[in-house]
């Protein structure tokens, strides 16, 4: 247990020191023990990009030390992703998901480690990458005949992106077709329902809790 202790504080110091190598290869090493990919994320990776966010709020980090501290999560996020399909047993599709980081917005990696988490939890999920038009949510979203659209927004400007894009939908009488949910650092519950989205989830996991609760049209979930 606490060798296990000592590998999640040394996958966040990875992080937080922007050492690449090191990140991907305690991933690597975590798997290699066959330890919980889910547990890994939440527990060893995570806490480093909060950190590093931290030191950023300090002023002790700039730009590119945290823009390493991203790229770590991104190869680390690499390694770990078949491991992350391969724990969902079930094969069947528990809905479709398009999702997103919102128009003006380059913060992906909440939202890549939302749409990695639905993934292995049985949901087939279009990512639509970052900074997407609002259009574009729209269109994959009819064009795949999608369940749940998930907007992700890390800014304070970008998050009334969400509302925009739930009133497109209203305006084209789209509103009923598909459910909508929000998230992302500075959205929370009481945003999520003044805008009258479906459902607000603080973190992955329950972002997936919820995806299961109100996703399927289809009743499979
Ligand atoms: C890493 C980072 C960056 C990286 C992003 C790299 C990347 N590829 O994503 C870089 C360095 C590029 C960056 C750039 C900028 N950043 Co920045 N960044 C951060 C930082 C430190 C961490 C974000 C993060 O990845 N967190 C870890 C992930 C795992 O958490 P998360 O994103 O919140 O996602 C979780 C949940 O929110 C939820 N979730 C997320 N999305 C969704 C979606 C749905 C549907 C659901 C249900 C749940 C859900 O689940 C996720 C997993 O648990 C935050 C600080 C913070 N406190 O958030 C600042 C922060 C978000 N950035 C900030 C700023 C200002 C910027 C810049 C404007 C800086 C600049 N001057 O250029 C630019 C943005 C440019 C743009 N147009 O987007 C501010 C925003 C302030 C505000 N109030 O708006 C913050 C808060 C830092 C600060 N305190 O000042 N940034």
């Amino acid at each position: 247990m606490e060798s296990k202790d000592r590998l999640f504080n040394s996958m966040a110091e990875a992080v937080v020191t922007g050492n690449k190598e090191a990140a991907e290869t305690l991933a690597k090493r975590a798997l290699s023990e066959k330890f919980d990919p889910h547990e890994v994320i939440e527990k060893g990776y995570i806490p480093g990009i909060q950190k590093a966010g931290i030191l950023w709020e300090k002023g002790e980090y700039f730009l590119p030390e945290l823009i390493s501290s991203a790229e770590c999560m991104k190869a680390v996020m690499a390694v770990l992703k078949p491991a992350l399909k391969a724990s969902q047993a079930e094969h069947f599709s528990r809905g479709k998901v398009v999702i997103g980081t919102i128009e003006g917005d380059i913060h992906d990696i909440g939202k890549n480690l939302v749409a990695s988490m639905l993934s292995a939890n049985g949901f087939d999920v279009m990512d639509l990458g970052a900074d997407v038009k609002l259009e574009r949510f729209i269109d994959k979203a009819l064009e795949m005949d999608a369940d749940l659209i998930c907007l992700s927004a890390l800014l304070t400007t970008t998050m009334l992106n969400q509302r925009r894009l739930i009133e497109m939908l209203k305006e084209r009488g789209l509103r009923q077709q598909f459910k909508v949910l929000v998230g992302g650092a500075p959205v929370n519950k009481r945003w999520a329902s003044d805008i009258g989205a479906d459902g607000y989830g603080e973190n992955a996991l329950e972002a997936v809790r919820l995806a299961k609760e109100i996703g399927p049209k289809r009743g499979l979930a």
